[in-house]
């Protein structure tokens, strides 16, 4: 489907550092992206995208904004980028809410994708090269379906059909749970554990047989809809192949979404892994619980910018914590990044400052090391600060800092 359009990225002097990022399944700091000496120079990268009916709140910025960062940064290194991202446009959660406001599916996810691209556009997010739609890739799923099949790992209960998790030996190597633990996020996160006729709780589903007043489509597997999980997998091996470098999204998705993508692309392919590395970002939430639609604490980017608040300031105040962190939404954070962009737009409009080669250097230090915004922030802040006490006779130096802030940071001065 239609992406969105790219805004421009600033070129910078000198090349950035090799990035690292954390890693769920190893539980450490590895490097991401293709080693420094390999003759591919392509970074290869997957983001679950939304399921478009409560587009597009904080949290979801929060995640896409990471993700952009990692983007930002392999740029920076001197690499090329091959960035997929899906749309999950026809899943339960859409088909219910849908069902229950009594409008089309189709026109809910479409007004909700039109509004995510909007938002992310605001937000100065680079766009994905490809953005696919679940529907689009119904004959990519399909296909994998079949493959699935012919290792013996397709299972049928009541015309639907199943993904043993049992067939990849790996199972569990991503989030790396308990048994309990994992049957009951599977059971919280749209899986179905107490299903009667499967052979193993966790085992999910593929393809949805045909039910009354759903869509449906034509398959090998006869008429249905896709499973969640496989939708990602058949994406991200058509569009990057086996082993691609980061598969990312919310912390929220490492177990089930993640381990089954992982375990049926491993099965599908007979490699391992599936991806490199799993980076997932904190959870945001409103007053300690999780934003979403189904709590009804959403806190939306249409919304804020519909009340005058600027995209940069909203950008700026998702930059000031680490990503990785769980952290509440707070009405406080966006004076305190209104009240930085301001300061940041006077200190580079001067005609000259500080040198500015040094700060550039740990801007790229800090965002190579698990991509640490709040020490990149304060690399600004430190130049921004000499600029106002002391100043400079350095007529390059606001220019470079503009362009660092906005090529690294995506933010806009
Ligand atoms: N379509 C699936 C992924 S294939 C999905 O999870 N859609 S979503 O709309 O629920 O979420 C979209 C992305 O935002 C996912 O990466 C998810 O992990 C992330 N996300 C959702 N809620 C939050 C939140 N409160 N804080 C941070 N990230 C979130
Ligand atoms: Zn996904």
């Amino acid at each position: 489907m239609e992406s969105w359009p790219a805004p421009n990225v600033p070129k910078l002097p000198g090349a950035g550092l090799p990035l690292r990022l954390y890693d769920t399944a190893s539980r450490a700091l590895v490097p991401v992206g293709p080693a420094p000496d390999a003759t591919d120079r392509t970074a290869r990268m997957y983001v679950c995208g939304i399921t478009p009916y409560d587009a597009t709140h904080l949290g979801h910025a929060a995640t896409y904004v990471t993700f952009d960062l990692v983007y930002r940064t392999w740029l920076d290194a001197g690499l090329d980028v091959r960035y997929v991202q899906n749309v999950t446009d026809v899943d339960d959660p859409l088909l219910e809410r849908a069902a229950a406001l009594g409008v089309d599916w189709a026109e809910l996810g479409t007004r909700e994708t039109d509004l995510y691209r909007r938002d992310v556009t605001a937000l100065r997010i680079l766009p994905p090269s490809q953005l696919i739609g679940a529907v689009e890739a119904i004959p990519q799923v399909s296909q994998l379906i079949e493959v699935l099949r012919g290792k013996g790992a397709v299972y049928e209960v009541d015309r639907d059909l199943y993904f043993p998790v049992g067939s990849d030996p790996r199972f569990g190597s991503v989030a790396k749970l308990g048994r309990a633990e994992m049957i009951a996020l599977f059971a919280e996160r749209g899986g179905d554990p107490d299903r009667p006729g499967k052979k193993d709780p966790l085992d999910c589903l593929l393809w949805v047989a045909e039910r009354p007043d759903e869509p449906s489509w034509d398959s090998p597997s006869g008429k249905g809809r896709p499973g969640w999980h496989v939708e990602c997998t058949a994406i991200a091996l058509r569009h990057l192949g086996a082993g691609f470098d980061v598969q990312g999204g919310g912390s929220d998705l490492a177990f089930p979404h993640h381990e089954m993508c992982a375990a049926e692309g491993q099965v599908a392919t007979g490699s391992y892994p599936f991806a490199q590395a799993y980076v997932h970002a904190g959870m945001i939430g409103l007053d300690g619980e999780k934003m979403s639609k189904s709590l009804g604490n959403l806190v939306l980017v249409s919304g804020l910018r519909e009340a005058g608040v600027e995209p940069m300031a909203i950008r700026l105040a998702i930059l000031a914590s680490h990503y990785r962190a769980d952290r509440d939404w707070v009405e406080s954070a966006m004076a305190g990044a209104a009240h930085r962009l301001a300061r940041w737009r006077a200190a580079v409009s001067r005609p000259d400052g500080p040198a500015a080669t040094a700060t550039l250097d740990r801007i790229r230090a800090s965002l190579a090391n698990d991509l640490d915004t709040p020490e990149a922030l304060a690399e600004v802040d430190a130049w921004c600060a000499e600029q106002e006490t002391r100043g400079g006779s350095d007529p390059a130096a606001p220019g470079l800092v503009s362009r660092a802030v906005d090529a690294l940071l995506g933010i806009a001065l």
